[in-house]
């Protein structure tokens, strides 16, 4: 199964997103991997806003050599590329109005990425105030559409979707203080039929349950893991309990 089926194949899934900068520590990683494998993470996301090529690369290693779990790029700049990712989120900030997250990386690296060996997914890439200034909104020069606005956001995913993208994902921004309404998701997933991936601020098995219950396909989660590793425990324990309901 490709990674756009198997993002498609059900809602709930879970994304651990790795940003390089701070998991520099080999021994760290191996933790994370295994910690992640115990929990049943369905993707490891790696990218950030500000990091290199090189740190992509060598975490991309370390987790194809350590682990099964698919690695999906989520890149903060044409540069964050390795061919031994198995998918690249290729991001349209829509949000924004900055030619340079609309088309501007996407021509630096697309002759290499055509040459690739990596599944390319056309993603709808929609920023929402997460009541804080966060680095995605700085680095990309833009303005998130307001959290309380459901109706631009409903708009702007239906406008990313009738684009031909592939898939739509809800950002906050990485340690949000407020995430993404789960209603906005409820809503787009009546009107298209493309998954949808949530992210930015989520920091409680009752936020993974409140999108999971609205449709949301893949609920990534970084900064509370980069504080605290052992909430992929708590992860784990709510995942068997799912799985044991069902
Ligand atoms: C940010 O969606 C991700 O782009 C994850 O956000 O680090 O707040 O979990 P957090």
């Amino acid at each position: 199964m490709n990674i756009l089926d198997k993002i498609q194949s059900k809602s709930g899934q879970l994304a651990l997103l790795i940003d390089p900068e701070k998991t520099k520590n080999e021994e760290h990683l191996l933790e994370l991997i295994q910690k992640a494998e115990f929990a049943l993470i369905d993707f490891f996301f790696v990218g950030g806003s500000t990091v290199t090529r090189k740190e992509v690369e060598s975490v991309v290693s370390k987790l194809k050599k350590n682990s099964e779990i698919p690695i999906v790029l989520f890149p903060g700049s044409s540069n964050q590329l390795s061919e031994q990712a198995d998918a690249l989120l290729f991001l349209n900030l829509i949000s924004g109005r900055n030619p340079d997250f609309l088309i501007g990386h996407h021509v630096s690296c697309a002759e290499e990425v055509l040459e690739m060996n990596l599944e390319v997914i056309p993603t709808s890439y929609i920023l929402i105030d997460g009541g804080k200034m966060t680095s995605v909104a700085y680095v990309s020069q833009t303005t998130p559409i307001p959290r309380e606005n459901n109706s631009i956001s409903l708009k702007t995913g239906i406008a990313g979707y009738l684009m031909g993208q592939k898939l739509t994902y809800f950002d906050a921004g990485s340690g949000a203080v407020q995430s993404v309404p789960p209603q906005l998701i409820q809503e787009l997933k009546k009107k298209i039929d493309t998954p949808i991936i949530v992210g930015g601020g989520i920091r409680s098995i009752e936020q993974i349950e409140a999108y999971k219950n609205v449709g949301a396909n893949v609920i990534v989660i970084g900064n509370k893991i980069e504080e605290n590793i052992d909430f992929l425990l708590d992860i784990e324990t709510y995942q068997k309990s799912s799985f044991r309901a069902r």
